[in-house]
Formats: structure tokens, sequence, C-alpha cells
């Protein structure tokens, strides 16, 4: 693997930061964990498509990060999986991939407030 690329401690840090970041917002009612319905806001950011099966995507999105199979998602599950997936990216398009992800549940959190 010549091409990932190796993050300092310091900047693991940051990065872990950032993904702390994103998972406060997904957790809309802050107890802590992603369940179903916070899961579901965050597989239609991640995909449009996921509209037209949202049930089935959330599953997979449980089935890939929920670790411990209470259903629902914390922190370091949350962060042990999503760092795994961004440490292939270099610095920049890990933090742009986390901004796009927290302006994308943003428009989303808000969209949902006005429809209702
Ligand atoms: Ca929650
Ligand atoms: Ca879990």
């Amino acid at each position: 693997m010549s091409t990932k690329p190796t993050y300092s401690r310091a900047e693991i840090k940051q990065r872990e930061e950032l993904l702390t970041k994103c998972f406060q917002a997904c957790d809309f009612n802050n107890d802590g964990f992603l369940d179903p319905p916070e899961l579901e806001i965050v597989a239609r950011c991640f995909n449009a498509q996921a509209n037209a099966n949202v049930d089935q995507e959330v599953k997979v999105i449980i089935s890939k990060l929920d670790k411990n199979g209470d259903g629902r998602v914390d922190l370091r599950e949350w962060n042990a999986v999503l760092f795994d997936l961004f440490r292939f990216m270099n610095a920049a398009a890990f933090d742009k991939h986390c901004d796009e992800l927290l302006q994308l549940i943003k428009t989303k959190a808000n969209s949902d407030a006005h429809a209702e």
C-alpha cells in the first residue's frame, strides 16, 4: 500500500475530531448514539438514490458500522469505520469530505425542519 498517506499523531487526532463533529451533527437528539431514524438522514446525504429504498440503505449502514450489534452506532464505532474509510485519502480530501458531510447534514436537517 505505497499510496496510503501516513498521518502524524496530531493529524490523526485532528481527523478524529472532525469525525466526532460529523457524528454530533448526525446525532440530532444528542443521546450519544445514531439510531435508525438519524442514520436515515445520513443515508440520504450519502446517496440520493437511497430515497427510493432508504430502509435498505440504513440496514446496510448499520451492518457496516454497528460492531457490537445493538442496532445503533456509537462514536467509537463511527470513528473506527470512517477513519478506515478515509485514511486512504490525503489529508485535504479527508477534510473536504467531512466538511461536505457536515454541510449536507445541516442542509438536510433544515429542510426536514421546514417540511414539518
Ligand atoms: Ca441519537
Ligand atoms: Ca453499536
